[in-house]
């Protein structure tokens, strides 16, 4: 008799695969940092994703990722860690992220990837789909907003399943930035960047408060060139956030994988928190556009319950606009 036949009596048989399988596409920088946020939220709460599945083209780097992971797995709560070059690795998926795809060389801007990573999702959507026809779709991949449309178009999915991470870094990039110059944490200072996940980003002065003070309502400047504290600096810096990044290590990681992580979170834990995510504005704010762009979703377990309609200001309205035009225009010229 095997070791396994002595030790074991048989009761029932192991469920095969969990209730709460997420799967990363693309186990580059970004799919890493993405995979291990979310099995690092494991370890911190219990109840997160409990199997995490990657794939990516490159077989021996997604075989080498899992074995590293794997070897990790008694201090992560043992969660089931697997991955292939292979789609049907990720049937049942309740969650797939895509980061597969180019990343930005230094001074090449998001929008510059856009036909590369539309030829990318080509072969990767149809997979997922195929395998977990109720999957949530997360594009992570860049240009995300114009991917986003990409991925929606190419999946038949429902709009509420399929959307982008979208501004959900860029406003954890300006609570920080303003955090730092409040002396007040992050998660008390509370803001949204809202529109491309990009160069066109709205920044809510409008909205920015600290304990539901308004601090436009303290510097009616605040984010005008005519501000003497210079806030508008702040939203030019996470602008330039990635591009600086790119330039001092070569990519980015690690924001992304969190921000990535926590919205994962929200999915599995069905918690309704609100997460400024890539979304269809059609019929949003006065706009035509059938694009995507970010705005404050509420999530829940299915996907994406309600957007929340800010009270913009007239200029941001006009940026939110431009932002939709830039997309449209951008989206006509992509083959799909
Ligand atoms: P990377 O480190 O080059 O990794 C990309 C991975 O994708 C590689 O392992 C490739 O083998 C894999 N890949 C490419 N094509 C396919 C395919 N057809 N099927 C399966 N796998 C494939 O890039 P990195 O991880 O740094 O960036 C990935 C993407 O994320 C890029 O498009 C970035 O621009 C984008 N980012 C998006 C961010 C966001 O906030 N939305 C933030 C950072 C980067």
């Amino acid at each position: 008799m095997s070791i396994v036949g002595a030790l074991l009596r048989p009761v029932s048989p192991a469920l095969k695969d969990a209730q709460d399988k997420v799967t990363v596409v693309g186990v580059g920088a970004v799919g890493m940092a993405c995979a291990f946020s979310i099995l690092a939220e494991i370890l911190r709460q219990q109840g997160i994703s409990s199997e995490v599945i990657l794939v990516d083209m490159m077989g021996d780097k997604v075989k080498g990722e899992v074995m590293d992971l794997q070897h990790g797995s008694m201090f992560l709560k043992n969660p089931k860690i697997d991955g292939s070059s292979d789609f049907s690795v990720t049937a049942g998926s309740k969650i797939c992220v895509v980061t597969a795809g180019v990343r930005q060389k230094e001074g090449e801007s998001r929008l510059d990837l856009v036909q590369r990573n539309t030829d990318v999702l080509k072969s990767i959507i149809p997979n997922l789909v195929k395998h977990s026809p109720q999957t949530i779709l997360i594009i992570v991949s860049n240009p995300c907003d114009i991917l986003t449309y990409v991925a929606w178009k190419l999946s038949g999915l429902p709009q509420h399943k399929v959307f982008g991470s979208g501004t959900n870094l860029d406003s954890s990039r300006f609570r920080f930035l303003m955090s730092q110059k409040l002396g007040v944490s992050a998660s008390s200072t509370h803001g949204f960047i809202i529109g491309e996940h990009g160069d066109s980003s709205v920044p809510v002065w409008s909205s920015v408060n600290v304990a539901g003070v308004y601090l436009k309502d303290l510097n009616p400047d605040m984010g005008l060139d005519s501000d003497k504290e210079n806030w508008k600096q702040v939203h030019k810096d996470v602008v330039a956030a990635a591009y600086d990044i790119i330039k001092l290590k070569g990519y980015t990681s690690w924001g992304i994988g969190l921000s990535v992580a926590s919205i994962v979170q929200t999915i599995l834990r069905n918690s309704q928190n609100v997460h400024c995510l890539s979304v269809c504005i059609k019929g949003l704010h006065d706009l035509d556009f059938e694009v995507f762009l970010s705005l404050p979703a509420v999530l829940g377990s299915e996907g994406i319950t309600n957007i929340v309609v800010q009270k913009l200001s007239p200029s941001e309205r006009c940026s939110l606009k431009f932002s939709a035009a830039m997309m449209s225009e951008v989206q006509a010229g992509i083959q799909m």
